[in-house]
């Protein structure tokens, strides 16, 4: 059963919890993140696992809850990742709002709504990351390929192509230099 206002899977195979300090090298005002962590490593985003072997031929599943908030300017977001082995992804949006970011090898970028209801195909070779642009906490569900896999490298190293902002008129993406793309 899937609590679409928390986010809770049951039963789950485990939860998952993701604290500035995994991903302090993702936010553009590193001076913000140094001076949180000196006195908190809040968490950032958690969810729940399906309880499906990570193999090939299954399709398993997972909740993420993304909190709202800023680092400096820039909204909470998810680490993103490649597949290692290249393959789609399906998400659907549960509670909250925010933007669903995607980026191909070759660098072309694209970016979803992600809202309640929002139903939105991942296409294979694309990176993505989601952002928590309102106020409360963002959930939703993510379908992927067993046997998979989370590449975090490619993304570190190369970065996304946009980052989002609170803006004085709402969320504004700004465009950022990106390694090898
Ligand atoms: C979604 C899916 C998961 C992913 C999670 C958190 O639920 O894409 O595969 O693990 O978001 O994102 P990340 O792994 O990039 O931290
Ligand atoms: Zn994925």
């Amino acid at each position: 059963m899937l609590d679409f206002d928390s986010g809770v899977l049951a039963p789950a195979a485990g939860e998952f919890t993701r604290r500035l300090s995994d991903m302090a090298g993702a936010y553009a005002d590193s001076e913000a993140v140094r001076s949180l962590l000196a006195h908190d490593d809040p968490v950032m985003y958690a969810g729940y696992d399906a309880s499906v072997p990570p193999e090939a031929g299954h399709l398993t599943f997972r909740t993420t809850i993304v909190m709202p908030g800023t680092i400096g300017s820039e909204y909470f977001m998810t680490k993103g990742h490649h597949h290692i082995r290249d393959s789609a992804e399906f998400y659907l949006g549960m509670s909250g709002t925010g933007l669903l970011l995607m980026q191909s090898r070759s660098g072309d970028f694209a970016q979803q709504d992600l809202e309640p209801r929002a139903s939105i195909y991942v296409p294979p070779g694309w990176a993505h990351r989601t952002i928590n642009t309102g106020n409360v906490p963002l959930i939703f569900l993510a379908v992927y390929f067993g046997d998979a896999g989370h590449d975090y490298e490619s993304v570190a190293d190369v970065g996304f192509g946009w980052r989002v902002f609170r803006g004085a008129a709402g969320p504004e993406l700004r465009a950022e230099a990106v390694d090898g793309a």
